[in-house]
């Protein structure tokens, strides 16, 4: 008798939001465990393969972390085709990397409108800074879940990356609890 193997069903993802937020620095440390201190600007994309266990099986992630920089606007977009879900990545300790998440939302819609979306509040090892807008933002994109990590010591990110899967295969999310501020 002869086993079929089973295959992973794989899922593109994407990491969006303004530069230097720590896009790079997410997908490093959970891929690799690893996290840098000195600056790794993305030149258009970055791009690596990751499986994910989720509580019914294994899924895999296409995780394509793209350059943050207003420059690199028409690059982005032809990167956005086929993404299943995106994570909005923030910056705690910058309120203006938070005010730009619409602009970062209108830009992957209007390639991908039915794009599954989260919000990351990266750096959370840092002094936070507030976030006027914060409530406004989950009061208009309600049901958005939202976690705050940091890339630096590993906190939140595996949770950040297992509910990115979750939104990306379908899979049905529990109640996310909503705080409306940082
Ligand atoms: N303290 C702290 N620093 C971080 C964290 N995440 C990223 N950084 C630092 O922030 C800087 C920018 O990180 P990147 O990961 O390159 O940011 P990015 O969003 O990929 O930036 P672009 O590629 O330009 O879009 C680097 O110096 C990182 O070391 C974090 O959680 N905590
Ligand atoms: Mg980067």
């Amino acid at each position: 008798m002869t086993v079929e193997p089973v295959s992973i069903p794989l899922y593109k993802v994407m990491l969006i939001g303004d530069g230097s937020v720590g896009k790079t620095s997410l997908a490093r440390q959970f891929c690799e465990h690893k996290f840098e201190e000195s600056r790794i600007l993305t030149i258009g994309v970055d791009f690596q393969i990751k499986k994910v266990e989720l509580p019914d099986g294994w899924v895999k992630l296409s995780i394509w972390d793209v350059a943050g920089q207003p420059w690199f606007q028409v690059v982005r977009e032809s990167f956005y085709r086929g993404s299943a879900a995106a994570a909005l990545v923030f910056d705690l300790s910058s309120h203006e990397t938070f005010d730009h998440l619409d602009g970062w939302l209108q830009e992957i819609r209007q390639v991908v409108p039915q794009v599954k979306i989260m919000v990351v509040g990266n750096k959370k090892d840092l002094e936070h800074q507030s976030h006027p807008n914060i409530g406004a933002f989950f009061q208009k994109e309600t049901s958005v879940p939202y976690v705050e990590t940091s890339a630096k010591t590993g906190e939140g990110v595996d949770e950040m990356f297992t509910l990115l899967a979750k939104l990306a295969s379908g899979r049905i999310l529990p109640p996310v609890e909503k705080t409306g501020q940082v």
